[in-house]
């Protein structure tokens, strides 16, 4: 049975190109600083970002994990976006790595505003703990994939700087949301005192990520990793699939997005199934479902494995499906079909 994955754009396998780019890499000790594919790819990354320095992470969870220890004292309050990933499906590391406790904000498609923010931060008394820093999450995975733009970003950067907290973005999909606005990804990390960006979730590079920010920052955020147990040794044949991913693959993020276009208006059609059409902005789509048609998600989730497509749940009556370079438009008529004999 062809089986049409659409659990994640982390699914995608490497390219011919990539393999051979990892086969040929020259490589060194990454501890001691000597691997040179590494050192091109963190260089090429902060140029595309235009950020002073970068550090090559093994994942995206690290990346948020380094930068959140970095910018909040132990004991302190993080605020994040209440569906976001660094505080729903990151094992509780802020809390069990750093000490920090979260303080979820919640909002309308995954962007909160200055106003939903503010209300937030505590005032500097003595019988509270202090605010350190904010999340945000561009594209916000859960949310649908939606974009947050400059207008949205800016007020609360702005409220940030006035009240001296620190803001750090979850850029794992930010390709896919410069992708979506035609825009550069240097446009929309621009302000963040940190960034972090995934090479394996749409990019298709099998492993790696990258976190960006001062000369200072990326000091010690390599300390961090180490601590963390991200030190990598001969990592550059990681590094060299990266390489390959942000030169060949960034331009086709608009075809998945449109795929996910389709898909999305498919499956609206649907009876029983719910879509917020305004949140398919990039390649995730997030539909309700009526559980007394379908079943609970998880039940859905099963039925739908049964028939070759695989999807996530993403909450008990709500599922996800994300499309990416290793799905194609039959995978599409597929998995509609196998929604359109389960609802009847
Ligand atoms: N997201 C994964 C799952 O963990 C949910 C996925 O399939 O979408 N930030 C965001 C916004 C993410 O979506 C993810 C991965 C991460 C961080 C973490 O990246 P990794 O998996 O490399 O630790």
């Amino acid at each position: 049975m062809k089986i049409a994955d659409f659990r994640s754009d982390t699914v995608t396998k490497p390219t011919p190109n990539m393999r051979r780019a990892m086969a040929e890499a020259e490589v060194g000790d990454d501890v001691y600083g000597e691997d040179p594919t590494l050192a091109k790819l963190e260089a090429r990354v902060a140029g595309l970002l235009d950020f002073p320095a970068a550090l090559f992470v093994p994942t995206g969870s690290m990346g948020n994990q380094i930068a959140l220890h970095l910018h909040a004292p132990r004991g302190s309050e993080v605020i994040l976006e209440a569906k976001g990933h660094a505080f729903h499906y990151e094992m509780s590391a802020m809390a069990s790595l750093s000490g920090l406790m979260p303080r979820p904000v919640a909002s309308a498609r995954g962007i909160p505003s200055a106003a939903d923010v503010a209300p937030w931060i505590r005032p500097d008394v003595s019988y509270m703990a202090r605010t350190a820093a904010i999340v945000l999450e561009n594209t916000h995975n859960f949310a649908g994939g939606t974009v947050a733009r400059r207008e949205h970003v800016d007020p609360i950067l702005e409220l940030a700087r006035a009240r001296g907290l620190k803001v750090h973005l979850d850029g794992a999909r930010l390709w896919n949301a410069a992708a979506a606005l035609g825009v550069s990804e240097a446009s929309l990390a621009a302000g963040f005192d940190s960034v972090m960006v995934c090479f394996s979730k749409g990019l298709r590079a099998p492993v790696g990520s990258a976190l960006l920010g001062s000369v200072a920052f990326i000091h010690e955020a390599r300390r961090v990793r180490k601590m963390f147990g991200g030190g990598m040794r001969q990592a550059g044949v990681l590094g060299a699939a990266a390489l390959v991913a942000l030169d060949e693959e960034r331009a086709r993020l608009v075809e998945d997005h449109a795929r996910a276009k389709r898909l999305a208006d498919r499956l609206a059609e649907i009876p029983g199934l719910c879509i917020d059409a305004a949140t398919v902005e990039t390649n995730i789509v997030i539909v309700g479902v009526d559980v007394d048609r379908f079943g609970p998600a998880p039940t859905l989730v099963a039925k739908l494995g049964s028939a070759g497509v695989k999807i996530n749940a993403a909450g008990p009556c709500s599922v996800r499906l994300v499309t990416h370079a290793d799905v194609d438009d039959t995978d599409v008529e597929h998995c509609v079909t196998a929604f359109r004999g389960l609802a009847g």
